[in-house]
């Protein structure tokens, strides 16, 4: 049922392969009128478009602090452990990557920098229903948060109107969400961009959501940031002989289980091992809760590539710029540096994906389709902002102004050239 190609064919298949379009012109009809309604009548259509989408417009948009406790309760101590294990984990990653301001003095009369400054206000969509994930809360919010973002709102749907999801809102509670809304959809998006009475405005709105969220988000970005916006989930597995079939398989049905149009490719010098992961594939699957999307995520979307030597493989890997990037192979470490474009590595035979998306810490927000090539996953710095800074004393102005004026006249820009002369000359 996986289909099984040479390097050479599976260049093709993806050079033929077309961009999933992200935004359907629908979706994005529809979420033009409810933006422009909710930027005009504010909490009056706010509530007319969650009646409409949700069926219900809850008491309060705001998850109160009973409720926030409550939740805790419906909640496994085994399960909140785990959480709380994953977010130390994942702050102790981005903490990490936090930038220092720097201050240079190049010339005696003359200091200049960078300083980095947080986003005052972010909003994090965490979608409901099935694909209602706590790890997706911690992904968006902690680096916001290590970031020193000081208002950190999350909206996600409420069930029937009136009760969110209660592990996303625990997931909240332990890395520091300030403020929950219950609303999802387009209208949480244009409430989140333009503020209503009730909910106030972010500057930046992060997190997944499906095609309705996403060509919201495409709408607001300008009057406010927004992270990428993020196709079907992906990933590479390069491996020989060493490899174990049995995991190999494991982590391509891991992926595949996201979405039926979820990739998931193992590129192979090892003719046998193509033979045991498709065995393996089958015996898996069989016993998949969500076998019916897997099995066609691998069907329609998955690969078995064989390649002629390891070289070959990073150059297909490097081809499709994978979300994600798995190195089975002995001595991974020493073949980081072949990668040029991947989202996230997963290096060794222990090192599953799994690991990466709920809990060793790096970030499992990252660029998808393709898109590896020139963009990279959710960090701190997606939440700060850089400005630059210059001190010049008057002895260093006197050395550079012949240039600057030199400059500003060739633009005919004498007004430029003037603000300097005129120091120079101690004019008033
Ligand atoms: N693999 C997904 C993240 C995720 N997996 C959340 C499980 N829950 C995209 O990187
Ligand atoms: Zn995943």
């Amino acid at each position: 049922m996986v289909t099984i190609y040479q390097a050479k064919e599976f260049e093709e298949f993806l050079s033929k392969q077309k961009k999933t379009s992200l935004q359907s012109d629908q979706a994005y009809q529809v979420a033009k009128e409810v933006i422009a309604a909710i930027q005009q009548d504010g909490d009056k259509a706010l509530d007319k478009y969650v009646e409409k989408f949700d069926g219900r417009v809850p008491d309060n948009y705001l998850v109160s602090e009973a409720e926030r406790k409550a939740a805790w309760e419906q909640i496994s101590p085994k399960t909140i452990d785990a959480l709380k294990r994953a977010a130390e984990n994942i702050k102790a990653f981005h903490a990490k990557q936090i930038r220092e301001s720097k201050f240079m003095q190049t010339e005696p009369d003359i200091i200049s920098g960078q300083i980095y400054t947080p986003i005052d206000k972010v909003g994090i969509y965490v979608p409901g229903g099935t694909a209602c994930y706590p790890s997706s809360v911690f992904m968006n919010a902690i680096p916001a948060i290590i970031a020193g973002v000081k208002e950190v709102v999350m909206v996600t749907p409420a069930r029937s109107g009136e009760q969110i999801e209660p592990i996303l809102s625990v997931a909240a509670d332990i890395c520091g969400v300030t403020k929950i809304y219950k609303i999802g959809g387009i209208q949480a998006v244009a409430a989140l961009a333009y503020g209503t009475e009730t909910i106030e405005p972010v500057d930046k709105i992060v997190g997944p959501g499906n095609a309705y969220v996403a060509a919201a988000k495409a709408l607001v970005y300008g009057d406010v940031g927004i992270d990428m916006i993020a196709g079907p989930s992906e990933v590479a597995i390069i491996a020989d002989d060493s490899a174990n079939p049995v995991y190999v398989a494991a982590d391509l049905i891991a992926q595949a289980e996201h979405d039926t149009l979820a990739r998931a490719f193992l590129i192979t010098t090892s003719d046998q091992l193509i033979k045991q992961v498709e065995v393996e594939l089958e015996k898996q699957l069989s016993v998949l809760p969500r076998v019916d999307i897997a099995s066609e995520a691998i069907r329609n979307y998955g690969g078995l590539i064989k390649v002629d030597s390891i070289e070959e493989a990073f150059r297909i890997s490097n081809l499709i710029a994978p979300e994600h990037l798995e190195i089975q192979l002995d001595d991974s470490l020493s073949y980081l540096g072949y990668v040029k474009h991947a989202g996230s590595v997963f290096l060794g035979h222990y090192t599953p994906e799994s690991l990466g998306d709920y809990y060793a810490g790096p970030n499992h927000v990252l660029p998808t389709s393709g898109t590896a090539k020139f963009s990279s996953g959710l960090s701190v710095a997606d939440f700060v902002k850089s400005t630059t800074f210059l001190y010049y004393t008057e002895k260093a102005l006197k050395k550079a102004a012949d240039d600057v004026i030199q400059i500003a006249e060739e633009e005919q820009l004498s007004g430029h050239a003037r603000a300097v002369s005129k120091r120079l000359n101690n004019e008033s």
